[in-house]
């Protein structure tokens, strides 16, 4: 009888995955500044060979010239290369890394664009996106500032799309996935970087918001396991071999923000964290909340003891290069 039960389970189970199709999902981060996005995209990159998501642009919100060619660094490792890309065209952040992991990555692995100028226009980029996919199916990551969200809701009609971009946002993104704020108030570098972009783009948002804010990364230290697996070769591993040992603060593995988020854009909160429910607000870089059990937005709050969330984190970034990824 328990046997029975059991291969019922495993029936249940199997069908469930067979059923779950990957998550369409279009990541957006300033790459460069803090390399946690460097273990972010390899999260992203490790789900999707597991069919877990199906990765339909990665974007830049930094201007600096690195961003896209470190974008195209690690897609083009991953067996992604053709992966759709863009930055911002008009006023946005410029920021690169202390560390010059950037320089690092570009100077010894392939990769096709030579700098973030020569990417189209991030705008267009979601708009062409968004339009062909089908209504409420799309969830957008952020892992760095909201310049490109605030413009693209702001973006007018086009040869993509006759919808304004508020209109388009409402009807082909299921929600949206912010590393960003701190809570239940505080300062966050992704809001306060481009500070007038993040109040535009999340009083205006019209689908659910997830924020995995500051305090949720800050736990999560990765790298250590990264660095002592002596057969794994990545420019992630080496990216993490680089800047580790340069700061006090990261002798036991990098705080992982972005990590965070990415993972719950595409498996969902729980059974890492389970979900506050409000209004984030944003002034002047700063942010807020008010909770409201019917509120747009709600913030992450740890569920999984954080030991395990680290170790789940940690091994999907020690991802190796797949001979058949597409
Ligand atoms: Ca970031």
């Amino acid at each position: 009888m328990k046997r029975l039960n059991l291969l019922f389970l495993f029936l249940i189970l199997s069908l469930k995955t067979v059923a779950q199709q990957p998550v369409p999902l279009i990541l957006d981060t300033d790459i460069g500044p803090d390399y946690d996005d460097v273990g972010a995209m390899a999260v992203l990159h490790a789900l999707a060979d597991r069919g877990e998501v199906r990765p339909l642009a990665v974007i830049s919100c930094n201007k600096h010239e690195l961003v896209v060619p470190t974008i195209d660094v690690l897609n083009t490792w991953f067996g992604r290369p053709n992966l759709p890309t863009g930055a911002p065209k008009g006023p946005g952040v410029t920021d690169g890394a202390w560390q010059k992991w950037p320089e690092m990555l570009v100077a010894k692995y392939p990769h096709r664009i030579r700098s973030t100028a020569e990417a189209p226009d991030a705008v267009a980029t979601y708009r062409q996106i968004l339009a062909r996919q089908p209504d409420r199916s799309v969830t957008i990551v952020t892992i760095g500032f909201l310049t490109n969200l605030a413009d693209l809701l702001e973006s007018k009609p086009d040869q993509f799309s006759k919808l304004t971009g508020r209109q388009l946002v409402e009807k082909k993104v299921k929600h949206l996935v912010s590393m960003a704020g701190l809570f239940p108030k505080g300062r966050e570098f992704n809001v306060y970087k481009d500070s007038l972009a993040a109040e535009r783009a999340f009083n205006q948002w019209p689908t659910p918001v997830i924020l995995s804010g500051f305090e949720i990364g800050r736990e999560v230290k990765t790298g250590p396991r990264l660095l002592a697996d002596a057969t794994l070769q990545s420019p992630v591993k080496d990216v993490f071999a680089l800047c580790m040992p340069k700061a006090k603060e990261d002798r036991n593995g990098r705080m992982s923000w972005d990590q965070t988020a990415v993972l719950v854009a595409i498996r969902g909160a729980a059974p890492y964290y389970t979900l506050r429910r409000g209004r984030m607000t944003v002034n002047g870089g700063t942010n807020g909340w008010q909770d409201d059990p019917g509120g747009p937005h709600a913030y992450l709050v740890e569920a999984m003891p954080v030991a395990q969330v680290t170790e789940v984190i940690e091994k999907l970034m020690m991802h190796p290069k797949t001979a058949k990824a597409k």
